[in-house]
């Protein structure tokens, strides 16, 4: 009798941290604060969809764990072996095989897999719904992202940036994901799900927010070096600063003004030094490029087409400052940060960081420039890095 007390009690405690641990589990991971990549967060409505699937399944297995723990706690205090038992002679009553039971606890698991199976398939199809969506393509590169946005469907893109994405709330995006070496996996935790980027292939993911904001993401299939140090984020901004937005990326960026020195002869050393690689609408010749940006077909990006460093392998910096984040999100473009969405960026550039990588890009993060994967150290002086820097903050 005492011992049957006992076995009880240790089954309650049990019970009770599993109970705690579940709670604290939940609040905490469903903070979004300080938790860019959680995905119990939604902000949109194809994350809000995985999130209703996500909540009811995750308290049915509850259920069935704890009523599991509590059945095995039990069995293994109650019918222990004792200190004072001898073996062959106090041991509990020999049990083997029972049809009802085992056809019990075959058929109700398969029938409860059998009706999530219908909620799942569900979520799946939701996920795939669009209406009137906007498309943009997305390249998974060693190590950051290209968006190209075709705005008249012409397969030439009107407007190609890196990193960051913008999207107008309460529309629904097809995010067309390609990869130009490896295989990357696109993910954005508050507004969809993954969606792996394969080389040769073209995966699609709708994206829809719900609210305005910068919601951060992480490349999510290991794709060499710096695969953690590869982040993106796509900037919801209303329909309004979205248009905003559209006009400002499909303008040139005004040429340095002759009195800003600086930026003038950064320029000429970005054409000699950087256009090889780097695309600058307008600026850099396009002669210099095999494959000028607006002709590269579009569904055969990284597959008919050989690739070298001139045609797109690098970030193309025509409006690099109306971004908030650059190399692979790693960094901010302005002292004031990149939390807070905005359609023209705001604020005063972090200079410091733009010369940080100018100084030594392997110092922020690991690249392999010599097999073409990522951007090799110039060993450039500090002079021609200002001259660079002011240039590039005319990129707007
Ligand atoms: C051999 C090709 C190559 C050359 C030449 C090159 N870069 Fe880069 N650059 C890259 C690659 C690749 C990246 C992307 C690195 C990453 O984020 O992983 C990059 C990233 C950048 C970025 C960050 C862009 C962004 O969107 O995140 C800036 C700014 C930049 N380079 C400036 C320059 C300047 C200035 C020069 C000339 C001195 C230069 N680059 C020369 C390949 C090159
Ligand atoms: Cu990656």
């Amino acid at each position: 009798m005492r011992n049957n007390r006992k076995s009880y009690v240790i089954t309650g405690i049990c019970l009770a941290i599993v109970l705690v641990l579940g709670y604290l589990l939940v609040t905490n991971i469903g903070s979004p604060v300080g938790r860019p990549l959680t995905t119990l967060s939604p902000r949109g409505d194809k994350s809000q969809a995985i999130q209703n699937l996500i909540i009811p399944v995750f308290a049915i297995a509850g259920v069935v764990f704890i009523l599991v723990e509590i059945g095995l706690v039990f069995v293994v205090t109650r019918f222990r072996r004792r200190s004072d038992e001898v073996d062959g002679k106090d041991e509990p009553v020999q049990l083997h095989g029972n049809t009802k039971l085992e056809l019990g606890w075959t058929i109700a698991p398969a029938l409860l897999l059998a009706v999530l199976a219908v909620f799942n398939v569900n979520t799946i199809l939701q996920m795939d719904d669009a209406t009137d969506p906007l498309e943009v393509t997305v390249i998974g590169q060693q190590w950051w992202w290209e968006y190209r946005y075709d705005l008249d469907n012409d397969g030439a893109p009107d407007i190609i940036t890196a990193t960051e994405a913008a999207i107008p709330v309460g529309r629904d995006v097809r995010f067309k994901i390609q990869s130009n070496d490896v295989i990357h996996s696109f993910w954005i935790p508050a507004l969809s799900g993954k969606m792996d980027a394969v080389p040769g292939r073209t995966h699609q993911v709708i994206l829809q927010a719900n609210e305005v904001g910068m919601f951060q993401g992480q490349c999510t299939e290991y794709c060499g070096l710096s695969h953690g140090l590869m982040r993106m984020q796509v900037k919801a901004l209303t329909p309004e600063d979205y248009q905003i937005w559209l006009t400002a990326m499909t303008t040139s960026p005004a040429q340095p003004e002759p009195k800003n020195e600086l930026a003038v002869q950064g320029q000429t050393l970005f054409v000699a030094q950087c256009s090889y690689c780097h695309q600058v609408n307008g600026v850099t010749p396009t002669s210099k490029s095999p494959y000028p940006y607006s002709t590269v077909p579009d569904p055969d990006y990284g597959k008919t087409v050989a690739i070298t460093m001139a045609s797109g392998n690098a970030p193309n910096l025509t409006h690099l400052m109306m971004r908030q984040h650059f190399v692979g999100g790693l960094l901010d473009l302005y002292q004031e940060g990149g939390s807070v969405a905005q359609a023209i960026p705001e604020g005063t550039p972090d200079t410091n960081n733009i010369k940080r990588w100018l100084r030594n890009p392997e110092d922020v993060k690991p690249m392999n420039p010599n097999n073409n994967q990522g951007m090799p150290n110039y060993n450039l002086s500090e002079a021609q890095i200002e001259q660079l820097t002011a240039y590039l903050l005319t990129l707007k």
